[in-house]
């Protein structure tokens, strides 16, 4: 049988070996930073001065600001989690470029959401007075009576866009642009589309998923099947991008807030989607939080870049939206 290796020994030879060359490298240390101070160099120059250690080479500059991001991706990581603890649902998470964006907006000024505690819902109402009391304010609008002679209503289904997706030549064909695969563990339009026919049809693992057009002529060609909505302002243009979004009944989008550059509208095509805003947290003292319900043929204007917003699709239809921004 080998004898064990003897513990105590190589206990107390190897303290002495790493004694002796740490002082070493503690008088080298010293030594260049008696150096700097000497030569009395300003931060700036010190701040970028490499000490080479071995084979890498590590910026003292560099690691003073690693340090300092740590700490601030830190602190946003728990004043992220205090603010979902206390005032969020449970059970809500957000991806970490989701948390990062909200944290470094601006405060808003609670005035924006104080009073309001509903959606207003609207009917028959011009492009002046939206504009002038509704375009670009904070209050969430539903108009009810926009949509109407939309092919969409009739033509919007699962099968329509997998066909529209696999089929249809436009430009360089893939849609690589905004994929948002929320948690249904579908990683991409081209998955979306090769999905079983089963979970397709709602009676798999629920899914929900969100996507933009890339490419003007697949804009163009949806445009086909709905139009600009009569009440937006008559100077109010869109990008050629659009945003759908669909998935069976459950969880839709998690809470969150955009940092899109301008406000936009979305109409509920099929299925029933429930809303739930909150305000931004510095206004959580003074504003409501609160829930409502888009309908089919409905078209929701809410400013998703101030309110917190998550969604639900409610039990029966697959929901199909689809909107765009405006400025
Ligand atoms: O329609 C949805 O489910 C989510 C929409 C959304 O999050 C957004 O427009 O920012």
């Amino acid at each position: 049988m080998a004898t064990p290796p003897d513990d105590d020994m190589t206990q107390t030879t190897r303290p002495k070996i790493c004694d002796k060359k740490l002082k070493t490298a503690e008088l080298k240390i010293n030594k260049i930073l008696q150096k700097i101070d000497s030569l009395q160099l300003n931060n700036s120059y010190t701040s970028r001065l490499e000490v080479e250690t071995g084979k890498s080479v590590v910026s003292v500059g560099n690691i003073k600001k690693f340090i300092v991001v740590i700490f601030v991706l830190f602190f946003i990581n728990f004043a992220q989690w205090l603010y979902l603890e206390f005032f969020g649902r449970k059970g809500c998470t957000m991806d970490v470029p989701a948390i990062m964006k909200p944290l470094f907006r601006p405060p808003e000024d609670c005035s924006m959401c104080m009073g309001v505690n509903d959606v207003v819902r609207l009917e028959n109402i011009t492009s002046k007075e939206f504009e002038d009391n509704y375009a670009y304010g904070a209050t969430p609008v539903i108009v009810t009576d926009a949509t109407a002679g939309w092919k969409a209503l009739q033509e919007f289904d699962f099968k329509f866009f997998a066909e529209f997706y696999q089929n249809t030549k436009m430009g360089k064909q893939t849609n690589d642009c905004y994929y948002f695969a929320y948690k249904s563990g579908i990683n991409s339009l081209t998955e979306v589309f090769n999905m079983d026919e089963k979970r397709a049809n709602m009676s798999g693992d629920p899914w929900y998923v969100g996507w933009s057009t890339c490419f003007e002529e697949e804009t163009r060609k949806l445009r086909v099947y709905y139009k600009r909505p009569y009440f937006l302002p008559t100077s109010a243009e869109s990008q050629m991008v659009d945003w759908i979004f669909m998935g069976g009944p459950g969880q839709g989008a998690h809470m969150h807030v955009d940092s899109v550059k301008q406000m936009s509208w979305q109409a509920q095509i099929r299925g029933r989607k429930q809303w739930e805003l909150a305000p931004p947290p510095e206004c959580l003292y003074y504003c409501s939080w609160f829930t409502f319900t888009v309908a089919p043929g409905e078209i929701l204007v809410v400013d998703t870049n101030r309110w917190y917003h998550k969604t639900n699709v409610l039990p029966g239809d697959i929901s199909i939206t689809i909107g765009a921004e405006y400025d």
